[in-house]
């Protein structure tokens, strides 16, 4: 299908915030591959580059009430979903103006209020949990879809087959986003999985299971307005498995040693974010100083997002006693 039929009934303004977001998640990890070697950055990260079209075409499917349970590799799933530089940023540098008051850091980020219900570093940890979200937004009638990103490594944990085995038998509205970047950590995913794919494995629970390009936006997009639909009225759960590639370490401290150089080239060759731009000023939405401009502008908000975290003040030493109990159980007020 040529570019323009592919661009469907999305609006410019559809379009150039898909685009935004991808280069606001790609400049954001650039960012912070850097300061992480000057700022005081607790604990590790681990980054988002390569895997933009993901989060980008997942979210722009959803609504604002949609839930997005994320996993170790999440700051691209926050920003998609809507949480703000400032309190994301904020979060990483371990600070009190945090998403999570500077108590979660970089691997369990969430903003309740824009639908990211939280991350978890537990590789296949998000499964369930998006699916309880699921049952929640059924049970109380009404028609929020909860996504669930994980990895491939994910795929072979328990919580898997558990999971995609109850939305199947319930029916639930959850939508399981596989981003399958060829790695679990340095074991190559045809080391750890008998089959080359893992979308068919919906079929053993009753449900779809598409592959996808997953460094394509407006297939990750379109396969996941099919899957909202048929969350939205009640058919039941899918599965997307969106094929991509880290272009980064497994986390900062990791140099990628078990990857070769050509491997990495030919994956970079495919990279998102200049694949969907060329889309776009082909067929006239934005041309190339507009891209330039939007750049630009990221950059800005990054820079203001930056020093928010850098000025803000850390938590207090006795702040994680009172989160960690349920308002009006506080141990320190007893
Ligand atoms: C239950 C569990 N086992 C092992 C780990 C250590 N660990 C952290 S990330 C990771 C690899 C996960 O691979 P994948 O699910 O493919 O996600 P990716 O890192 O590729 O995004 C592992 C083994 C963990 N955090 N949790
Ligand atoms: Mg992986």
């Amino acid at each position: 299908m040529g570019a323009e039929g592919r661009l469907g009934n999305l609006t410019r303004d559809a379009l150039l915030a898909m685009y935004r977001v991808m280069v606001t998640i790609r400049e954001f990890e650039e960012q912070l591959y850097y300061l992480f070697l000057t700022e005081p950055m607790p604990g590790t990260m681990h980054q988002y580059t390569g895997q933009e079209a993901i989060a980008a075409g997942v979210c722009a499917a959803l609504r604002p009430t949609d839930y997005v349970i994320s996993t170790h590799r999440g700051h691209g799933h926050a920003i998609a979903k809507g949480v703000s530089l400032r309190s994301l940023m904020a979060e990483i540098f371990a600070k009190d103006t945090g998403c999570c008051r500077g108590m979660g850091g970089s691997m369990h980020l969430s903003e309740p209020s824009v639908g990211m219900l939280g991350a978890t570093a537990i590789v296949g940890g998000g499964l369930p949990i998006a699916t309880g979200a699921a049952l929640s937004a059924k049970l109380r009638g009404t028609d929020q879809v909860a996504v669930c990103f994980f990895g491939d490594g994910a795929s072979n944990e328990g919580t898997f087959h558990e999971s995609l085995n109850q939305a199947g038998v319930w029916k639930l509205p959850v939508i399981y986003v596989c981003e399958n970047n060829l790695y679990g950590f340095s074991v190559p995913f045809g080391a750890a999985s008998a089959l080359p794919d893992i979308a068919p494995r919906a079929a053993s629970y009753g449900f779809p299971g598409v592959i996808v390009d997953g460094n394509d936006v407006l297939a990750v997009y379109e396969a996941t307005l099919a899957a909202v639909a048929r969350a939205r009225e009640g058919v039941g759960p899918s599965l997307i498995e969106c094929k991509t590639y880290r272009h980064r370490g497994h986390s900062r401290f990791e140099k990628s040693t078990y990857r070769s150089n050509e491997e990495l080239q030919a994956w970079l060759q495919k990279d998102p974010i200049p694949r969907f731009r060329a889309i776009l000023v082909q067929e006239g939405v934005i041309t190339d100083q507009d891209a330039e401009r939007i750049l630009q502008e990221i950059r800005e908000d990054l820079e203001d997002a930056i020093s928010f975290a850098r000025q803000s003040p850390e938590p207090s030493p006795d702040a994680p006693l009172h989160y960690a109990y349920a308002p009006g159980s506080d141990p320190l007020s007893f």
